[in-house]
Parts: C-alpha cells; sequence; structure tokens
C-alpha cells in the first residue's frame, strides 16, 4: 500500500531525527516508487527533519554520534534520491557547471553536501571541493573547469567573512563579472549577499537549485 504524502513526510522526517538510515532509505525508495515529486519530497519530507537536528543541538540535547547519525541517514536517502532524480529530465546535464564547497577555516559540510546533491539531481555537473577550501582553489577549480556558477558554504560567523573576501578576490581578478557567486549557511542571508555583492542567497537546498537555475538562465 502506498503511503500519501501527508503520511510520509513526518515518517522522513521522524527518521532523519532518529538517525535511522534503513527508514530514511526505505521511506525515499517509496516515494521513488510512488512518483512523488523527489525535490517536494526532499523539501517537506527530509529538510525539516535536518532542521529539527540543528536545534536539539543547539538545546544541548543532541551530541556528535546523534548529528553524525543523521547526516548518514539523509546521505541514505539522497543515495535514492539523487539518481532518481538524475534519471528525469532535469537529469540532462544542461543546466551549467558549478564549483561548490565550504570556506577556509569552516569543517561544516552537511548542508553543503546536501547542496550539492540537489544541484547534481537539478542537472548541475557539480564539482565539490569539500570543506576548508582556501578561497584561492574555487578560482583555480572554475577556471579549469568552465564553470558559470561558484558555491560558497559558511556556517561560522567568523568564517562569512571569506564569502565577502572571495568577492574581493574575483574582483582583483578582474574575474567578477565572469562568474555568478552564491552564499549561503545558517548565518547567510539574502541582506548578507546583497551587502557583499553576491549574486544571490538561498536558505536551503531546494531553493539553491531553483536560484542557482534561474541565474545560470534555466527553466
Ligand atoms: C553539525 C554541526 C557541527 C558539526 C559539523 C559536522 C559536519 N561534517 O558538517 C561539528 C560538530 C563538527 C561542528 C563543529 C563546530 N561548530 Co557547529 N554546528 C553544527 C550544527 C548543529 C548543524 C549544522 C548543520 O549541518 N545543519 C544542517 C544543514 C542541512 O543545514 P545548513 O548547514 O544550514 O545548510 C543548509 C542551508 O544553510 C543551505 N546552504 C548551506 N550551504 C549553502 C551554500 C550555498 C551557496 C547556498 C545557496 C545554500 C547553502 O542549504 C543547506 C541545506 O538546506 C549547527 C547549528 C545549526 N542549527 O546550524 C552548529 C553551528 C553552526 N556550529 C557552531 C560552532 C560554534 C561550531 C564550532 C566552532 C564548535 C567548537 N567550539 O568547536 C566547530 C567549528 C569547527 C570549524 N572550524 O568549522 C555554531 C556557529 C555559531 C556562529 N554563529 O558562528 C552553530 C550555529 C551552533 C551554535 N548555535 O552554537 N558543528
Amino acid at each position: 500500500m502506498t503511503l500519501s504524502k501527508a503520511e510520509i513526510f513526518p515518517r522522513m522526517s521522524e527518521a532523519i531525527i532518529a538517525g535511522d538510515r534503513e527508514a530514511a532509505r526505505a521511506l525515499a525508495e517509496e516515494a521513488a516508487g510512488a512518483g512523488f515529486d523527489l525535490l517536494e519530497v526532499v523539501d517537506k519530507g527530509y529538510l525539516p527533519g535536518l532542521r529539527k537536528v540543528g536545534e536539539l543541538w543547539e538545546q544541548g540535547e543532541y551530541f556528535l554520534p546523534e548529528l553524525i547519525t543523521s547526516a548518514e541517514a539523509m546521505k541514505a536517502a539522497m543515495a535514492v534520491l539523487g539518481p532518481a532524480l538524475n534519471r528525469g529530465p532535469a537529469g540532462s546535464r544542461r543546466a551549467g557547471r558549478i564549483v561548490i564547497g565550504t570556506v577556509e577555516g569552516d569543517i561544516h559540510d552537511i548542508g553543503k553536501n546536501l547542496v550539492a546533491s540537489m544541484l547534481q539531481a537539478g542537472g548541475f555537473e557539480v564539482f565539490d571541493l569539500g570543506a576548508d577550501v582556501k578561497l584561492e582553489r574555487f578560482v583555480e577549480k572554475a577556471e579549469e573547469v568552465g564553470a558559470g556558477t561558484i558555491c560558497l558554504s559558511a556556517l561560522l560567523t567568523t568564517t562569512m567573512a571569506a564569502q565577502k573576501r572571495f568577492i574581493g578576490l574575483l574582483r582583483d581578478r578582474g574575474l567578477r563579472g565572469k562568474y555568478k557567486v552564491l552564499v549561503g549557511g545558517a548565518p547567510a542571508s539574502r541582506r548578507w549577499a546583497e551587502e557583499i555583492g553576491a549574486d544571490g542567497y538561498a536558505e536551503n537546498a531546494v531553493a539553491a537549485v531553483n536560484l542557482a537555475k534561474s541565474l545560470a538562465g534555466g527553466s
């Protein structure tokens, strides 16, 4: 029997909160099999669970082991959803090339990984440089692969300053007009993006895909 969205979405969140890899994977398979819109599945099914995990950590109720199992449950779901999304029309790889990473001094990569997977699922060719990435490296890679967009993730108020420095670096090189620069991560905001002269900000992975597509001139 197939579950409705109203039934399956809360279970997806619960699987992430509980760090239940098996359930996260099985629910993703069920959603893919039922033909649900998989971007909506990520947005309304899994992301609320991840947000809750962040809150539980802030309240001191979750510690590192819980965070890691939750991140692994999310990975298990994305292992099913990513390829399924790629089989759709979005998977034609015509959306463009994107270089993504978490800025230097910052090791948070759960959100960045999610954005990278979703961009890939949304039809972009994604070059993920990992976390704690030197600003110079983003430019090198973008030049090397001919990317159109560079995505910088930062989770700390201290490291978000690197997003600003990056815009300066591109200007110094005369490359600012060549790339669309998107910024994200918990402390970033639309206002911050405007203040530093970035091309855009998105608050979650689904919004990031839509933004990247509209900036790349895609649908
Ligand atoms: C998990 C976590 C960790 C894990 C990271 C594991 C990993 N591999 O990533 C560990 C335990 C290692 C860690 C370490 C630290 N952490 Co920490 N961590 C978190 C926590 C709980 C969750 C972050 C997360 O993964 N959220 C889930 C993901 C899905 O959300 P997200 O990252 O925001 O990403 C989404 C969006 O922001 C967006 N997005 C993300 N990137 C991008 C990029 C682009 C271009 C776009 C468009 C969108 C986008 O889309 C994503 C998906 O929807 C947050 C609290 C919080 N609520 O954010 C603290 C938090 C970020 N950490 C914090 C701190 C202080 C630290 C440490 C300094 C702690 C310490 N004293 O050692 C170290 C930092 C070490 C370092 N140099 O980086 C603070 C930051 C405070 C601040 N304002 O600066 C926070 C806010 C907790 C708190 N309230 O104190 N942390």
